[in-house]
């Protein structure tokens, strides 16, 4: 992600500077009054610093200090995990391994060891829980907690914060960037600010300051086809994203609309979901040799059906959607789906779906890198709404 936004921030008449973790902010008593009297929520975000790369150096003092990268080096190799020295470079999450060796060509590419990670997130998720129960995972590197009413009475979320830092730190001898702030909006934005070994806080009266200076593709949420949208419609920060009107939001951003429109606002209504609704299941596999012909497609699409079923059953899940994924070798995405009045019934129903996504595109414009197949429009899914809380309802 790119932080050459603070440089907008230090422009900004509210400074938001790293919190030292030895020194007790003498705003914390104010903090908990002032979060109380407006009925505001007390939101951390906790993220590992170059998670996957940072448990690979750990664990091999050679690597400690060298720019690393963990992924596959090969021609199709992605680099999943950048160390910080290997940043210097430009390398990043995501970036094919190829140009990321163009840009380092001293960067160290490292097997990913996925039960070492899922093993430090176990580990990384009873800190948070000695602190709240309130805990959403986001993915094995990150959470957001809510600590409004925090077991241990300790009042300061950014107190918290520090402490929970501290604990992972002593844990797990890696480190973790934390945002503090009234939502996960914000905290989630604010723990990526002073990466990494990090901490930030956003006060109320704040967020509305902190977004509008903020590079769009911040935002949580807008991937690369919104982002594009923006760009289009000449938004480029939250401010400008502040600036439009939430009709002509909703005509170009349909659901997504309305928290955008509050999200520039530094208003977010979305509470702590502890116990996340899963929305769909499904599964992908990425192809050793690309795939063109009809023949084919069809063969791989029945093991897929195969493999995504037996998760659909695991999970005793029941969907109306069926979604079909399609990347190119050119890296494009396409995605058709469809839709049921009522679930899809069984095995051989969703297999029949699946299979007339796909009929419908051949013969394909290309071969294909990737196919996905998903179960979505789930059970209990949709069901549930963010609690109304007046005080931040209020500010719209
Ligand atoms: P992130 O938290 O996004 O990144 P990070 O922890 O590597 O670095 P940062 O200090 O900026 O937080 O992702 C956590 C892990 O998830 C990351 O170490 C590797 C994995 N990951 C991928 O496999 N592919 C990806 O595209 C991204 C973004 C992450
Ligand atoms: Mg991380
Ligand atoms: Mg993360």
């Amino acid at each position: 992600m790119n932080r050459s936004s603070n440089s907008s921030f230090t422009q900004a008449k509210v400074l938001f500077v790293p919190v030292m973790a030895s020194e007790p902010d003498p705003r914390d008593d104010d903090e908990s009054a002032r979060h109380a009297e407006l009925g505001l929520r007390k939101i951390i975000h906790v993220d590992m610093d170059a998670f996957f790369a940072s448990v690979e150096q750990r664990d091999n003092p050679e690597l400690k200090g060298r720019p690393v990268a963990v992924g596959g080096a090969g021609g199709r190799g992605v680099v999943a995990a950048a160390s910080y020295e290997a940043r210097k470079f430009g390398v990043r999450s995501a970036m094919p391994s190829v140009t990321a060796l163009r840009l380092c060509p001293e960067l160290v590419f490292v097997r990913p060891r996925f039960d070492a990670y899922k093993d430090v997130s176990r580990q990384i998720r009873r800190v948070f829980e000695h602190y709240t129960p309130v805990i959403e995972p986001l993915s094995l590197d990150e959470a957001y907690l809510d600590v409004t009413d925090d077991r241990l009475g300790i009042g300061s979320a950014t107190r918290i914060a520090t402490l929970i830092r501290q604990e992972i730190r002593a844990k797990t001898r890696l480190t973790a960037s934390a945002g503090v702030s009234y939502n996960k909006f914000l905290a989630k934005l604010a723990s990526d600010q002073n990466k990494p070994d990090g901490l930030c806080v956003i006060r109320p009266g704040e967020g509305a300051q902190f977004v509008a200076g903020l590079p769009i593709r911040r935002f949580h949420g807008v991937g690369p086809r919104a982002g594009a949208k923006m760009q289009a419609l000449g938004i480029a920060t939250g401010a400008d994203l502040a600036a439009k009107d939430i009709a002509r939001l909703r005509q170009h951003f349909g659901s997504m609309a309305d928290y955008l429109f509050r999200a520039a606002r530094g208003i977010d209504l979305r509470p702590v979901a502890a116990h996340r609704v899963r929305k769909s299941v499904g599964g992908e596999r990425t192809f050793s040799e690309d795939i063109g012909s009809g023949a084919a497609l069809r063969e791989t699409l029945a093991n897929i059906i195969d493999i995504v079923w037996d998760r659909i059953e695991a999970a005793q899940a029941r969907g109306r959607t069926v979604t079909l994924k399609l990347k190119f070798t050119d890296f494009q995405i396409m995605t058709r789906a469809t839709s049921l009045p009522d679930y899809v019934s069984g095995k051989a129903e969703f297999a029949a779906l699946a299979g007339a996504l796909l009929e419908a595109e051949l013969p394909l414009r290309g071969p294909i890198r990737l196919m996905g197949l998903t179960l979505g429009n789930l059970e209990g899914a949709g069901d549930e709404k963010p609690p109304r809380d007046a005080a931040q309802l209020s500010l719209l």
